[in-house]
């Protein structure tokens, strides 16, 4: 087998301090970009050299195609072996799972998660550590500086492997390992959960639909819902991934997986919805008439994680990042628990799973997760949720009325405003900042300021600090607006204002979202003089 060297061009744009690289489909597909890449990262990882790796993705457009080149190139680097879902496909937690069951020395994950796929739309690659999780910072910074230094990298000229068969063969000197992509995910689920109480529940008649969004977590929800689960058949809908998911935006939200909402507020709406993202690591979860917002679903299933086996002897702790509401730090509080604010992300959630701090994580954005795997776990959720179902024997929106009632409700919103210039939306955030000293105390809007930063991170566990994490703005009332800039957007810039407002214990737990944000709103408005900024009050996305 000859090893070809080839010389490298810069890979333009890519952040430092992002966990992976996003950018369109036809950039990856640039002679050399996706190469250089998994280069830099082999090279700021010390070199393949005898290592072993977990490959997979969620079966995007180019996803194929990129596999190929991994897998050429590790065998060039010297790897030892690889570990690859059939037909490339593994979800985010899959790979995270393999990682820590295999103990190999990281894994490569293709996908651009909730953004669109297709030749026009978005392509991913990220690098998880040992330990299943996202590369930490002092990682990222290393594949960056790498990216710039980088004057070749290692191939096999060699023709495609054949992955669609389970099995062990050889590329070159390395050993290639074609896994069922969820078999090892769904046995670590059944250690988790009652099934048995799972299966009792649809076989009483529940039901459920879950939407795949033609993304990767279909064959994973239909073997364990279906098969294991005795879900009846058609229970999983847009179950098998296409390339571009179907035309649409995988993405578990009430915008992007708009038919099952419908569905879910219609007289025919089955007991329990869910929805899952691109690559499987994100969750949407909705009662009949009753969507649950992330946040608030973190605080129930913190609440009643002791329902599930796996969780039976209690939680170390709870994570949320930062623009996440406060409703999972009122659990906490009450089970007399730590918890932790962190920056959007959930590379930092790593630290404190690691050292047993905390037992389950969870971001605003859809993405909740424990100490299972090292990443956000979309199915996982759901069948948290199941569990919690199959024992309380309650509708979902029975269990949150109760749950508001309990610990009162955290009102929660957010704004997105996507495709900003660049430079508007920099000035939005910098004339923010710079005001931040003089506004507490102030009337904005009606509201006053009681306290107001920029969100500054050090890590309790190795003390590394993350700083520039967002804006936070609180108010007397109890509400709370926080403005950040996304770091996963390929076009432009998006800003994000999340908005929350709490009920207070025993205040009105009934009103419409909306209505109960809108003063805070408003505050939003004058705080950043939108209009004047970036020319526009009306958010694209309201999730
Ligand atoms: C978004 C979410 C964030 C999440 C990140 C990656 O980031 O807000 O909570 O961790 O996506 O999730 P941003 O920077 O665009 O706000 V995923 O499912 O894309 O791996
Ligand atoms: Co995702």
């Amino acid at each position: 087998m000859t090893t070809y060297t080839t010389v490298t061009a810069p890979i333009e744009g890519q952040k430092p301090g992002t966990s992976g690289l996003r950018k369109k489909t036809r950039v990856f597909m640039e002679p050399n970009y996706l190469e250089n890449f998994v280069q830099a990262t082999l090279n700021a990882i010390g070199g393949a050299q005898g290592k072993r790796f977990v490959v997979g993705g969620d079966g995007r457009y180019f996803n194929r195609e990129a596999i190929q080149i991994i897998l050429r190139m590790a065998a060039a680097n010297g790897a030892a072996e690889v570990i690859v879902g059939r037909d490339g496909i593994l979800s985010t937690p899959a790979v995270s799972h393999l990682i820590r069951m295999n103990q190999t020395d990281g894994g490569f994950i293709l996908s651009a998660s909730h953004n669109p796929g297709g030749i026009d739309a978005d392509f991913g690659i990220k690098f998880n550590s040992e330990n299943g999780g996202p590369a930490p910072e002092g990682l990222t910074n290393q594949i960056f500086a790498q990216t710039k230094t980088l004057d070749a990298y290692h191939i096999t000229q060699k023709d495609d492997v054949d992955l669609s068969r389970i099995g062990i063969s050889r590329l070159g000197s390395m050993t290639l390992h074609v896994v069922d992509p969820v078999e090892s995910y769904s046995t670590l689920m059944q250690t988790l959960f009652d099934f048995d109480a799972i299966r009792a529940l649809f076989a009483s008649g529940f039901t459920m639909r879950f939407d795949a969004m033609h993304a990767v977590t279909g064959p994973y929800a239909t073997e364990i819902l279906e098969e294991m689960l005795g879900a009846p058949a058609g229970t999983v809908i847009n179950g098998t991934p296409s390339e571009d998911f179907g035309k649409g935006h995988p993405d578990p939200n009430p915008i992007w997986a708009k038919d099952l909402m419908t569905e879910m507020m219609s007289d025919s709406a089955p007991d329990l919805g869910a929805a899952s993202d691109g690559d499987g690591d994100r969750n949407m979860i909705v009662g009949r008439g009753a969507y649950v917002t992330p946040s608030d679903s973190l605080a129930v299933l913190a609440a009643n994680a002791h329902l599930a086996p796996a969780y039976r002897r209690g939680l170390a702790g709870i994570a949320r990042s930062m623009p996440t509401s406060g409703a999972a730090d009122r659990v906490a509080s009450w089970l007399g628990i730590p918890a932790y604010e962190t920056p959007t992300g959930w590379k930092f959630f790593g630290t404190l799973l690691d050292a047993g701090k905390v037992t389950l994580c969870g971001e605003e954005s859809a993405g909740t997760g424990s100490d299972h795997v090292r990443e956000k776990d979309g199915l996982w959720a759901v069948l948290l949720w199941l569990n919690i179902l199959a024992v309380r024997k309650q509708s979902v929106a029975q269990i949150m009325a109760t749950h508001w009632a309990e610990y009162g409700r955290d009102y929660y919103s957010r704004y997105d405003f996507e495709a900003v210039a660049s430079d508007k939306a920099n000035a939005l955030m910098q004339g923010l900042i710079a005001k931040l000293p003089q506004l507490p105390g102030q009337q904005i809007a009606g509201l006053t300021v009681s306290a107001a930063d920029e969100f500054t991170y050090t890590d309790p566990v190795d003390g590394s600090v993350a700083s520039n994490q967002g804006v936070r703005i609180m108010f007397e009332s109890g509400a709370r607006a926080v403005f950040r800039l996304s770091g996963t957007g390929t076009e432009g810039a998006t800003i994000r204002v999340y908005l929350e407002q709490f009920s207070g214990l025993g205040g009105d737990i009934s009103q419409d979202p909306q209505t109960a944000l809108a003063a805070v709103w408003a505050a939003a408005v004058a705080l950043t003089d939108m209009e004047q900024t970036i020319g526009r009050i009306t958010p694209d996305v309201i999730t």
